[in-house]
């Protein structure tokens, strides 16, 4: 059996600037909620009336997830199988003149190489609770978190769209997948996952300081 599990998405963030007399400005959204995950995180452009020097993308992205299993039928000795649980991150833009992306669809985070042993568990005959836990009950959990950071300079051709009294997106997705062998006609199972990103943008500049504040509202939707 293959599933996957959709989107349920939280924008909020908030972040904000107003550095008196300092030389950097960072800006930072976030998102976070249940996979499958599709977002565009936004941040506002660079003021036009100082000397930007650089701009520099640092990026986390979390998961954390996890399978649940009870036997609830008479009889036991079952092995039920995790054979694929996997979080994938990508960010990009579709920023002129290229569209782009400094986390790529190729990285895959393979939970089952974390879980004893195998993904595999030996469940025997319901033992009266459904907690998932037991000798008729096992639970799978796994997190993982990666950071990236881009440094776009101003011989870099994304550069230009840093700057302006604009904002600037980024797209955001973050794909869970997994497949799970059961074995038995009782059983009560099922697989939770999150994910989340959060993105900051670092302004290196000379010149007056910018006095520009940015804050960002949320919405939701729910899924499991
Ligand atoms: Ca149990």
């Amino acid at each position: 059996m293959r599933k996957s599990v959709i989107a349920l998405f939280l924008i909020v963030m908030i972040a904000l600037p107003t550095l008196a007399l300092a030389d950097t400005q960072v800006v930072t959204d976030s998102y976070e909620g249940l996979t499958d995950v599709y977002a565009t995180l936004t941040v506002p452009q660079f003021g036009t009336g100082q000397t930007l020097n650089s701009v520099t993308i640092a990026a986390t992205g979390w998961g954390d997830g996890y399978l649940f299993y009870e036997n609830t039928g008479l009889f036991g000795g079952f092995n039920m199988s995790l054979n694929e649980f996997t979080f994938e991150f990508v960010l990009g833009g579709e920023l002129n003149p290229d569209n782009w992306e400094i986390v790529g669809g190729d990285l895959l985070f393979d939970v089952i190489e974390e879980l004893p042993p195998s993904g595999t568990v030996f469940v025997e005959e319901f033992d009266g609770v459904i907690d998932y836990a037991g000798p008729s009950g096992a639970t799978f959990p796994y997190s993982t978190s990666h950071d990236w950071t881009m440094e776009i300079t101003p011989d870099n051709p994304l550069f230009a769209n840093f700057v302006g009294d604009g904002d600037v997106d980024f797209s955001v997705m973050c794909l869970t997948w997994f497949s799970v062998t059961i074995y038995g006609a009782d059983n009560d199972w099922g697989l939770h996952t999150e994910a989340g990103f959060d993105v900051s943008v670092t302004y290196d500049y000379d010149g007056a300081v910018p006095t520009e504040t940015t804050s960002f509202g949320g919405i939701k939707a729910l899924y499991r």
